[in-house]
This record gives C-alpha cells, sequence and structure tokens, in this order.
C-alpha cells in the first residue's frame, strides 16, 4: 500500500487541526497518510522568537525570515524535525462507506527535477493556480511540505535555496488574498488526499468529478420523486443508461458553458456535444 507524509510548517499549527477529521482522519487511520505540524517558531534564535522582519525597499508589512525558514525547511526535509504528529480516532473508522471500493493505481512522477526530492508546496497568491489536474499529480507523491508565509510573504531567497532540497512549486488557489497560507494547505491537501487510492474507494466517483473530463458537474437528484411541487427529470427513471449518459453530459454541457465558458475551450467536444451547445 502507498503511503502519503504531509508536513506543514507554521507559525500558527492549531489552524491545522481540521486535518484530522473527516476524510483525512480516516486516510490517517488507515495508515495511508502521515501528517506532521512544525511551529516555525521552533527554528527562532532570537529570545523573542521572531520570525519576520521589515522589507527591504521599504513598504508595509513583514517579511519572514531566511535564517528562520532555511533551517525548519532543511529539517523537515530530513526527516529530524520535531513537531506534532497528527493523531485521529475518530467514531466513523471502522465503519464502511457508501463509497469504499478499491481505488486504481497513479502513474508516473512528474517530468523535470530529481522525483526523489519531497515536494515543497508554497501558498501564495502570486503562485501558479492549483487546479484537479495537480491534485491528480500530487497524489502520487510520497513526501509534500507545505510552507505557511503570514503577512507580506517569505523572503524569496528561501524558495530559491529551497529547490537544492526540494521540487518546490508556488500555488495559488484562487484570485482573492488571505492572511496566510494555512487555509489554502487545508483545500489543496484535501484536494490531494481524497484522489489516494483507497480514501474515496470508488474510482468513478473520481472520474466524475467536475473538471475530470474539463466539464462542471450536472445536477444530481435523489428521493422523493415530487418534493415541494418539483419534479425529478423523467429520464433519470427511464432505466435507459445510454439516455441517461447522455443527458447527463448535456446538463454538464450547458452548466459549463453557462458559469464557465472559458473551460469548454479546452474540453474535448464531440460533434453531439457541440450540437446541444448550438456551436455547429
Ligand atoms: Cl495559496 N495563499 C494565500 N496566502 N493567499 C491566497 C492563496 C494562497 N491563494 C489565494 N490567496
Amino acid at each position: 500500500m502507498r503511503h502519503l507524509r504531509l508536513d506543514v510548517v507554521t507559525i500558527f499549527p492549531e489552524y491545522l487541526e481540521p486535518l484530522r477529521h473527516a476524510l483525512l482522519g480516516k486516510a490517517i487511520e488507515q495508515g495511508i497518510l502521515s501528517v506532521g505540524v512544525h511551529d516555525l517558531r521552533g527554528w527562532a534564535t532570537d529570545v523573542h522568537k521572531s520570525v519576520d522582519d521589515t522589507p527591504y525597499g521599504g513598504g508595509p508589512g513583514m517579511v519572514m525570515k531566511p535564517e528562520v525558514w532555511g533551517p525548519a525547511l532543511d529539517d523537515v526535509a530530513a526527516g529530524t524535525a520535531p513537531g506534532q504528529e497528527l493523531t485521529t480516532s475518530l467514531p466513523h473508522v471502522d465503519k464502511p462507506r457508501h463509497d469504499d471500493l478499491a481505488g486504481v493505481d497513479g502513474g508516473a512522477a512528474e517530468s523535470g527535477e530529481d522525483p526523489d526530492l519531497p515536494l515543497l508546496l508554497v501558498p501564495t497568491p502570486a503562485g501558479t493556480p492549483f487546479t484537479q489536474a495537480d491534485a491528480q499529480e500530487w497524489a502520487k507523491e510520497e513526501h509534500i511540505v507545505f510552507a505557511c508565509g503570514r503577512y507580506e510573504g517569505i523572503d524569496q531567497r528561501v524558495v530559491a535555496d529551497a529547490a537544492n532540497r526540494y521540487r518546490v512549486r508556488e500555488v495559488s488557489i484562487g484570485d482573492y488574498v488571505l492572511i496566510g497560507g494555512e487555509v489554502a494547505v487545508l483545500v489543496i491537501a484535501e484536494a490531494i488526499v481524497r484522489l489516494i487510492p483507497g480514501v474515496l474507494g470508488n474510482r468513478r466517483s473520481h472520474e466524475e468529478d467536475s473538471f475530470s473530463d474539463g466539464l462542471l458537474e450536472g445536477p444530481s437528484y435523489t428521493k422523493p420523486r415530487s418534493w415541494r411541487g418539483l419534479d425529478v427529470p423523467e429520464v433519470l427513471f427511464s432505466g435507459n443508461h445510454a439516455k441517461v449518459d447522455r443527458w447527463r453530459r448535456d446538463q454538464a454541457l450547458l452548466r459549463t458553458q453557462a458559469v464557465r465558458p472559458e473551460l469548454l475551450d479546452t474540453a474535448v467536444l464531440d460533434a453531439a456535444d457541440r450540437k446541444v451547445l448550438g456551436r455547429e
């Protein structure tokens, strides 16, 4: 069985508490995932445990210090860092889920740098956009380290120097600004961990995710058949799987055109798809 090690370096270790819950907690219990959270202040050298300083060139805010981050990332890469191990004991851990099935194995690692180096993810609004394709790739990793910056960011030399021990990626979770990288780590970690075989088990549930085919998912319905005067679409009772699949595809196409039309520029569309979209 594969295993993913996540380490998070942060000045707010308590922000990472939700990593223990639900899906991620279950993955920890199953031995698929282990998580270490490390307080950056443990690497501060002065009596005040300072981790930031004023920016060269002036301007507002503070910049996180390279002499603190450098040794922290060295130790975490080497696996010699002190830091709490997140454990879980949740009531649901031995209860089978509706979506438990054997998963599928991942493929080759990303090309380019030495694939044996751990992956360092640095959340920043100035990073490249984090996508489902990234989550799919990173679900195959063995060791991912997150460096959470606060304030105006981390001295850029930390990122440059870390490339000697890591494959480094600066990533953004969207076009808005958060106070720090901690919440972005929760988002990215959850997107990755749910794709590890055995965590969400059911292979179809991944293949039909929004974005996996470049489209948004259409609507879903369950019982009752009629609720508050609103009826479930008739086609879903037809028993004709081809017809249901075509209808779901049409709904996905129309929804994507309505709310994220730019996604259709790269989606693979056949003649039937183009007809539904009025793009013949
Ligand atoms: Cl990844 N980090 C921070 N601090 N702010 C963000 C972000 C990340 N993505 C969008 N805004």
